[in-house]
């Protein structure tokens, strides 16, 4: 029997979809696969054999869609990202395979309940925020949407840290979602690559030769990524480091078992932790060689795959788009350089002109504390060659364009990888119209001059099979009711819920779905947190990375101000509501982290006073991540998108939030801007600056205390923090805080107070007519079908990597 034959034959076997083939399935992996009878397995046993027989079927539209990539020889995408969010993996294969009600079946008739195995999953944290999981929102995309694609990350053993509250204080805990094995991934021993560092640049025979003296070797690890209804999967690949050597057997055997193992060690503290702490010399010289090593084993492995198939390297940019997903991955443009004149002989200006136009840049933030710089000693001390390619580089950028020394690449001894992703990228583009508009004006001005047209946006979107399909069938059900099937691939049909409008058994769903939701979620509450909630309140939610930016902390201004309130006038006509917050602060950060602490002071305070009662609750449970955002945002009511105008490049979170009927008070920032166009302004509560109206604040010299001085809820509020209200067994621990408050307020939180207030007083008064709020969700679900994520690789796909669809 031939090998196709026989892969044909074995695949009719997978592809059978039946309860009872998934029966056997099961059982066959129970069995071989774990090595346990039904009486002893385990929940895992349970996961691992559903996970696997879930796997099953993914692998043939991979082979597939591996198979119809060569065939059709198109051009490849490759996504290179520090960051992917990925989250639990089973659900989501589940759903997109469309397996859910049969798996459900068939672990009924074994007594094991389905959403057990689901929670049973580790939340893989491979990310931070937004950025890496708008990654993993692309993938699933370009899956769904037949666009070929590899993601390239690092597959972290411990990903971002888990974040738990000691006496109100965040606490950092590794994260261990490898300690079990992981279903999902393939191990590829054969797909191995040297990576190199440090050392010196020699000069041999005329020709520049790079002599490492570290080196360690980055191993593949393949997970398929199924889009929608199983008809393609893509592939993301991390890399883990290896040692190049293995122990030192001479050592050990002569009894010191600590250097013997060394080597392994430095070698495997590359792939451990996402972010390391990069406040000490070495912190920093463990990330640059983590962004080093994504990027030198991705292009490797992309060239490999290249040559298989084609001989003349000329031909590279039409076969190959690689995306670097921030600058983190900026080392592309030297590495490429290097790779092709290096290892494959080209001559500088070919190896260089293939090489800006295989790559593109996406910019996530203007935030200049954000953007990446390297000291000249540390990346000419890592990566000697390309720090001499840098330069040269630079060199011929301000040569060519005759610009300033403060558009160069490197300047006062730094590296800026902004500056030298733009200058190595045939497109850079942002991610929301404002922010790609403030690109253009602010940060990158003066580069935008000189390559005019190299900029264009993208506007940010989600994948809707996870974010609606997935965490809320309740609503999912409706709208299939309502505008039937279908919308899931083709998110722009959620604009005809919008003739539906004055169907008042639609609006009725709606609400259902989303009390439902809020019963849900107030039953996990309590059962985590032990506070009991009403659903019948308003659900209140702000979950975001703690950034001062963001402004959590106008948030807690307000629920300050609302306590206040209440307790003034108990017997009041109050809106009840449950103010929910989630997220983590960067373990170096000191001042998100004190709101962290404030935020969790002011809730022991309100969720204990009698007289507020259900007026007022307010929830922070520990470790938001992917998998309590599926929870929380079906059941929210109103999405806290407030920050400073003109600092969030887009959000993601505001996205998801509208198209599961929440309705959004938020600034004119980032994504905001479109949400409000594609909603319609009325159903929209806008309140603070503009992002000119920013800067003409920051002015005006004594902006905080000005504005302070004019509101008398604001004052209050800083009086009872100052006084140590929320903190009575340490009263004076927000005075720092306080006082920056009044004379620093970085991100004008006190500017927009009042009109933050105002606003929310608007909400109140909008959610006592059930109805009516229903009507305003109806609207946001119906104008949210822009905000696919599908929509954002569309144009990816035409304006950026110029690939076509395989479907
Ligand atoms: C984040 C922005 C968000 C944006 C995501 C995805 C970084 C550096 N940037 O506003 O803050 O939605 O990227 O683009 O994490």
């Amino acid at each position: 029997m031939t090998a196709t034959k026989q892969g044909i034959l074995l695949m009719d076997v997978m592809n059978d979809q039946s309860a009872d083939a998934f029966r056997v399935r099961i059982t066959k992996h129970l069995t071989f696969t774990l090595g346990k009878d039904k009486p002893h397995a385990s929940l895992y046993d349970w996961r691992m054999a559903v996970s696997y027989s879930v796997r099953d079927l993914i692998i043939e539209p991979w082979f597939a869609a591996t198979r119809k990539t060569y065939e059709a020889q198109g051009k490849r995408v490759y996504y290179l990202s520090l960051e992917f969010l990925i989250g639990r993996i089973l659900g989501d294969a589940m759903m997109n395979l469309g397996l859910f009600d049969i798996v459900k079946d068939v672990l009924d008739g074994e007594g094991i309940s389905l959403a057990d195995v689901i929670a049973d999953e580790p939340d893989a944290a491979l990310g931070n925020g937004g950025l890496g999981r708008l990654a993993a929102c692309f993938l699933e995309s370009m899956s769904t949407l037949a666009c070929p694609a590899v993601g390239y990350g690092i597959r972290y053993e411990h990903g971002l840290f888990r974040q738990r509250f000691e006496g109100g204080r965040q606490v950092e805990h590794p994260e261990d979602w490898l300690n079990q094995p992981h279903p999902w991934e393939f191990v590829r021993p054969e797909a191995r690559y040297t990576i190199p560092f440090k050392g010196h640049v020699a000069d041999v025979d005329g020709k520049l030769t790079w002599r490492p003296s570290e080196t360690v070797y980055a191993r593949a690890y393949d997970m398929p990524v199924v889009g929608w209804q199983g008809k393609w999967a893509n592939t993301l690949r991390l890399w883990g480091a290896h040692p190049t050597e293995l122990f030192d057997l001479e050592r050990f055997n002569s009894g010191d078992y600590t250097a013997a193992a060394t080597p392994e060690a430095l070698a495997r503290t590359l792939s451990r932790v996402l972010y390391p702490d990069d406040t000490t010399d070495s912190g920093k010289e463990l990330r640059l060689k983590q962004e080093y090593f994504l990027t030198s084993a991705s292009l490797q492995d992309i060239l490999r795959r290249f040559l298989s198939e084609y001989d003349d390297l000329e031909l590279l940019p039409a076969k190959v788009a690689i995306q670097m997903n921030d600058t983190h991955p900026a080392l592309a443009g030297p590495e490429l350089i290097r790779l092709l004149m290096d290892q494959h002989g080209l001559a500088w200006d070919v190896a260089k002109r293939i090489s800006v136009k295989c790559l593109n840049y996406t910019n996530h933030t203007l935030l200049p504390e954000a953007l990446e710089t390297w000291s000249t000693w540390l990346l000419g001390r890592v990566l000697p060659r390309h720090m001499q390619i840098i330069e040269r580089v630079d060199q011929e950028h301000q040569l060519t364009t005759k610009c300033s020394a403060e558009l160069g690449i490197v300047r006062q001894d730094q590296v800026h990888m902004g500056t030298l992703a733009f200058v190595m990228a045939t497109n850079v583009n942002g991610v929301s119209a404002l922010h790609t508009q403030l690109m253009k004006e602010t940060v990158f001005a003066g580069l935008n001059g000189l390559y005019p047209a190299r900029i264009l946006n993208q506007t940010n979107g989600v994948t809707p099979r996870r974010w609606l399909r997935l965490s809320n069938p309740s609503l999912s059900s409706v709208l299939t009711d309502t505008i039937g099937a279908g919308w899931e691939n083709d998110l722009d049909r959620l604009s005809e819920l919008g003739a539906h409008e004055a169907n008042q058994d639609v609006r009725d769903a709606i609400g259902a779905a989303k009390r439902k939701n809020k019963v849900a979620l107030s039953n996990w509450v309590g059962a985590q947190l032990g506070i009991s909630l009403n659903p019948d309140a308003m659900f209140d939610v702000q979950i975001k990375r703690m950034h001062e930016y963001k402004r959590q902390l106008l948030n807690v201004f307000e629920t300050i101000a609302r306590w206040s309130a209440i307790r003034a006038n108990p017997q009041g006509n109050w809106t009840p509501r449950v103010k929910v917050f989630g997220g983590k602060a960067a373990p170096g950060y000191f001042a998100a982290k004190e709101i962290i602490h404030l935020i969790n002071d002011v809730a022991k305070t309100i969720n204990n006073d009698p007289v507020v009662g259900d007026l007022l609750k307010v929830v922070y449970p520990a470790n938001y991540n992917v998998s309590m955002a599926e929870r929380l945002i079906p059941a929210t009511d109103l999405s806290e998108q407030i920050s400073t105008a003109g600092k969030e490049a887009s959000g993601t979170g505001n996205m998801k939030f509208t198209m599961n009927g929440a309705l959004t008070i938020g600034t004119l920032d980032g994504a905001n801007v479109e949400i409000r166009e594609h909603v319609g302004a009325k159903n929209f509560f806008l309140f603070g600056m503009t992002a000119s109206q920013v800067q003409e604040r920051y002015l005006v010299h004594d902006h905080a205390r000005q504005a302070i001085s004019a509101s008398q809820p604001l004052q209050d509020i800083l009086q009872m923090i100052a006084e140590g209200r929320f903190s009575p067994e340490d009263k004076g621990r927000y005075g720092g805080l306080v006082d920056a408050t009044w004379n620093h307020d970085p991100f004008l939180v006190a500017s927009d107070f009042d009109s933050y207030l105002a606003c929310q007083a608007d909400v109140d008064q909008a959610f006592t007519d059930k109805d009516h709020w229903n009507t305003l969700a109806l609207r946001n679900i119906a104008g949210s079908g822009f905000f696919s994520s599908d929509r954002t690789i569309k144009g990816y796909m035409a304006d950026i990597w110029d690939t076509k669809s395989l479907s």
